[in-house]
């Protein structure tokens, strides 16, 4: 008989959080891991492109230093390049925003000036600073993230560009794709979804972000591969879990189990515990039918009030690289934008405009020519509606727009350098520059499982929702059946949600909690 007296622990889903916490149950109970998809991983999802691997997921190691768990696990897989081991980009504190050589590429056609650039992201990075300030704090000056940059914006905008209308505008049209920067980052539509006050909770760790040299996925099949064959399931979805009941094995009378794990194709599994990993995406959809009975209000309230949201990527591959060999991010600014003005609603004609730019992937030899495009929230959502055919055309046609005035200087420099003035033309597009090979994107919204990619703290909750969503049912160790269901997944994580870490350690939790449970005197499940 196994440690844990027996007892039957069934984990929903096998992303990180579930992988997690099965590796600290072997041995202690009896163990299984259900996954509705055909693979283990969940959001880290990594898939052969061009010439090499994409992340359809989780891209880097946020912070990884010796307290990111997800680095030290990697690490002791031997999964990391020579310079995620260099001690000084361990140390390297970058507040979350790592700098990437970049070019910022605006809607007229132009190469937007350093100077102009460096200008609006210092000022913008100023101000992100500041709303990490607000913890705790009684008064606020707006209950949102957005609102509050929105107004500090609008405060300085007689010093913005040294006051001259032309570089007023520039200014905030370049803080208008930091805006948008940051819903990627949060994985939101706007950041006016995006509560004030809990906004500081979140910890950023020291460390320059890295990547996984053989894919992300890496990581979960090296945990995969430390469990006893058959302890996952894949193409197993859960349905219904019913609690708080009294079930039992066919042809056996004397086990009772408060648990009924049922699967959407007929097959059903008891259980003494069930580790909830889905992810919130789903658990706002589903939790009403998911649990029999339905979760207590004050938890059902925590899954609607935290934020999920959208962003996805889009990956082009070009013959050849139109960008510099140093450059490893093109951003985007479209110059007819401000934080000021309401975005178009029309995500038929403008849902491109919500791009930030494009992440370089590196080294090319091993990918190919491949750039990663970022984009979040409903624009994001509107962009899974449309074929490949439609993005590709649409990718190219704001390309050849961005680079009209980059690449005729490439061709003509001499004479734009001379002449100071660039033909219209050539600022309407560049219909030179040639088309992507090919195309590939996530579509994290209407994956059925997920339906969406991470979390955040919106207004109306705050970090005390992540807390209870955490919180297990029954959490009274006096109960003659406790823990009947534990909730793991990154949107449970207080200081690290919506990363890798925050699911790893979730798991963690939730699998320590039981194993306590099993170590402590108490009667042991009737056998
Ligand atoms: C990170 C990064 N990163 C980009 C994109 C995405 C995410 N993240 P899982 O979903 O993995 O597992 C649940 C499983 O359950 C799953 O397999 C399901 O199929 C299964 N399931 C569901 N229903 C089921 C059912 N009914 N029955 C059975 N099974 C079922 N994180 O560290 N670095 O670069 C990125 C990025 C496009 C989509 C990311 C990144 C987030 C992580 O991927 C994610 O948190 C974990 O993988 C989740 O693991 P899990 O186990 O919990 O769920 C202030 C402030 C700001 C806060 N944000 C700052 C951080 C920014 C986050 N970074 C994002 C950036 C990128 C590019």
């Amino acid at each position: 008989m196994e440690r844990g007296g027996g007892r039957h622990v069934v984990v929903v889903g096998a992303g990180l959080a579930g992988l997690s916490a099965a590796q600290r149950l072997r041995g202690h109970a009896s163990l299984r891991v259900l996954e509705a998809a055909a693979r283990a991983g969940g959001r880290v999802c990594t898939r052969p492109f061009a010439s090499g691997l994409v992340e359809m997921g989780a891209h880097w190691i946020h912070g990884p230093s010796p307290g990111n768990p997800v680095f030290c696990l990697a690490t002791s897989y031997g999964l990391l390049g020579p310079e995620a081991a260099e001690e000084e980009n361990q140390q390297a504190e970058t507040g979350g925003h790592p700098p990437l050589p970049s070019i910022t590429y605006g809607s007229s056609g132009k190469v937007l000036s350093s100077k102009a650039v460096s200008e609006a992201h210092s000022l913008f990075n100023t101000l992100l600073t500041s709303t990490r300030t607000f913890r705790g704090a009684k008064e606020l000056p707006a209950p949102s993230v957005g609102q509050y940059l929105r107004a500090e914006i609008c405060r300085r905008v007689p010093m913005l560009g040294g006051g001259e209308e032309d570089a007023q505008r520039l200014q905030l049209a370049i803080l208008a794709t930091c805006l948008k920067l940051e819903c990627c980052i949060s994985g939101t539509h706007s950041m006016d979804l995006v509560a004030l006050e809990p906004f500081g909770e979140y910890v950023s760790l020291p460390g320059l972000d890295c990547t996984f040299p053989s894919g992300y996925s890496s990581l979960p099949q090296c945990m995969l591969s430390g469990l006893p064959e058959g302890t996952i399931l894949l193409n197993k979805a859960v349905r219904t879990i019913h609690w708080q009941g009294s079930f039992r094995e066919e042809g056996d009378k004397a086990r009772d189990f408060p648990v009924r794990v049922e699967c959407e194709d007929g097959d059903a599994f008891l259980a003494d515990h069930v580790i909830i990993t889905v992810p919130l995406g789903f658990l706002k959809e589903h939790h009403q039918d998911f649990f029999q009975p339905p979760l207590p209000e004050w938890k059902a309230e925590a899954i609607r009030h935290l934020g999920f949201g959208t962003n996805n990527k889009i990956f082009l591959e070009f013959e050849q690289a139109f960008w510099e060999p140093n450059q490893q991010f093109l951003e985007v600014v479209w110059e007819d934008e401000s934080p000021l003005k309401e975005p178009s609603t029309d995500l038929q004609t403008s849902w491109f405009k919500k791009l930030i730019g494009f992440v370089v992937l590196q080294p090319p030899e091993q990918h190919g020519h491949v750039l990663c495009g970022f984009i979040a929230g409903k624009e994001s959502e509107y962009m899974e509606t449309l074929s490949d055919a439609e993005v590709l055309g649409t990718m190219t046609r704001v390309l050849r727009t961005l680079t009209g005035t980059a690449v005729f200087f490439a061709l003509w420099g001499k004479h734009a350098q001379i002449s100071g003035s660039y033909p219209k033309s050539v600022s309407a597009g560049n219909p030179e520059l040639p088309a992507p090979r090919s195309v590939l994107r996530s579509r994290w919204h209407s994956a059925p499982y997920t339906q969406g990619s991470y979390s955040y703290v919106a207004v109306g909750s705050s970090g005390d929702d992540i807390d209870v969503l955490a919180q297990p049912l029954s959490e009274d160790l006096e109960d003659p059946r406790p823990l009947q269901l534990l909730f793991a997944g990154e949107a449970t994580h207080r200081t690290f949600y919506s990363t890798t870490h925050g699911a790893l350690l979730s798991g963690w939790r939730e699998a320590e909690r039981l194993n306590q449970l099993f170590a402590a005197p108490g009667p042991a499940p009737q056998l």
